[in-house]
């Protein structure tokens, strides 16, 4: 795992975009988030358990996996959301970037690497792409507590007075 602020460059998303400041673990603290390296499955399953979470799926973001869809797909993972649920993120192959908004609206970048896992809060901003290596590759597990909840709310008016969104707000103002 690797956290810092995002350069705002235009250029392919999939890039690093890293502009040399890094975001420390008070940071990410600061914003809800948990990070933890899992070496097994084991790891994954008492966390999620934990937590209370009752369904996973497995996702492979890559051309040969998602066919005619990859390319819909990355670009909905990329488009800001939020998530009315916690949403836990557990890299089994390849690498990713998890881009997360601040209080300011910055974005901070999480570069996550196998076995990397993360606890995103509901009502954070956040977007989603593979990086360039590994033919722009990522296998992930995506754990979720309830279903419907799991879907991407696109950052607009709506999500902006979302109840979750307000609690998120809430809760880093304490
Ligand atoms: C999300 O919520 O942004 C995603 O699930 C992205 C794909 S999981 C690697
Ligand atoms: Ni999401």
């Amino acid at each position: 795992m690797k956290a810092y602020w995002y350069d705002n460059l235009p250029g392919d998303p999939r890039a690093p975009h890293d502009s040399g400041r890094p975001a420390s673990p008070t940071t990410l603290q600061h914003l809800g988030i948990l990070y933890q390296h899992c070496t097994s499955i084991a790891d994954v399953d008492a966390l999620a358990a934990a937590r209370s979470y009752r369904n996973r799926d497995e996702i492979t973001v890559a051309p040969h996996a998602l066919g005619a869809a990859y390319e819909e797909k990355i670009e909905g993972f990329f488009r800001e959301h939020l998530h009315e649920d916690e949403e836990i993120r557990y890299i089994l192959g390849g690498a990713g970037y998890f881009d997360v908004r601040n209080e300011g609206d910055e974005w901070v970048r999480i570069r996550l690497e196998v076995g990397d896992l993360i606890v995103m809060p509901a009502g954070i901003y956040h977007r989603f792409t593979t990086d360039e290596q590994n033919v722009e590759f990522t296998n992930a597990m995506r754990l979720f507590k309830e279903d419907p909840k799991w879907t991407p709310l696109d950052r607009g008016e709506e999500t902006e007075k979302n109840r979750y969104r307000q609690e998120y707000l809430k809760t880093r103002h304490t």
